[in-house]
């Protein structure tokens, strides 16, 4: 049976841009490698196409540093796509080229619009559901203006803040579904009321970042470095592939971070 929010036949990336070491982070895990930064991308893009997704590339563009952390400008779904509106000002300019490529996917693209905010990292779908994370990048209005398009779409939502949990940047960085009504949390977000009703595979606190994995087709993406929960996800019958994108976490992105997903 399909499961919707699993099953991807596209995806869009973005390389790295030259100025990809000026972007926003807190991590302070030092200054990325430009060079191993590309090639852990074209490794990323190497296991989306093994898994049967075609790749949509759009070229990086050096005015927006963050641009290779695509996931963030847009939502999409069975039924169309909604634009984002960054919640750092300094991102928002990356829509435009994103918008772009949907339209020649998309038949219905929507936006959000100001004064909304929203990060697409603060959306996850499970199913015929999604998830809002209003964070410090996702507001109130942008939460409430994706909700109601995702209703024009059939689906129903729920909100989770994560402005009281310091240590996640977006929604996604402490949550991912699997499939199967069955979630990878944080140790932060374990037990929240929305996630009543789901399989929780508690990620500990040691492995949040690895959390942030990514459900494609069969298979799994998760980072490289955590092979205790790793062997949790394989457990539920999923071929788990393992990728390093420690330069994508020096500027506080993860796997979900570098594409957005289309069915
Ligand atoms: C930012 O702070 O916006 C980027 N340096 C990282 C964005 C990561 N995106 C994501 O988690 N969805």
């Amino acid at each position: 049976m399909t499961d919707q929010g699993v099953r991807f036949s596209r995806a869009i990336i973005r390389p790295p841009a030259d100025s990809f070491a000026d972007g926003l982070t807190v991590s302070g895990l030092g200054a990325p490698n430009l060079a191993l930064a590309r090639v852990q991308h074209a490794q990323y893009c190497l296991a989306l196409q093994r898994l049967g997704v075609t790749i949509l590339p759009v070229p990086p563009e050096s005015a927006y540093p963050d641009s290779t952390f695509v996931e963030d400008t847009a939502v999409v779904t069975n039924h169309g796509a909604i634009m984002a509106r960054p919640g750092a000002s300094s991102r928002q300019g990356e829509v435009l080229a994103m918008r772009e490529v949907l339209e020649s996917q998309y038949a219905t693209v929507a936006e959000i619009t100001a004064p909304g905010t929203l990060d697409g990292g603060d959306i996850c779908q499970a199913g015929r559901h999604f998830f809002i994370g209003v964070s410090h990048r996702t507001n109130e209005e942008g939460a409430r203006q994706l909700a109601s398009w995702l209703a024009r779409f059939d689906y129903t939502s729920s909100v989770i803040s994560i402005r009281e949990t310091r240590e996640l940047l977006h929604l996604k960085s402490g949550i991912a579904y699997l499939g199967d009504k069955r979630l990878v949390v944080a140790e932060s977000l374990a037990g929240h009321p929305a996630l009543r009703g789901y399989e929780q595979l508690v990620a500990t606190a040691e492995e949040t970042y690895a959390a942030n994995c990514v459900r494609i087709n069969d298979a799994v993406l998760m980072a490289a470095g955590y092979p205790a929960l790793a062997d949790r996800v394989a457990a539920f019958g999923h071929e788990v592939l393992v990728l390093d994108v420690s330069e994508f976490r020096k500027m506080d992105g993860g796997l979900s971070c570098l594409s957005i997903r289309l069915p």
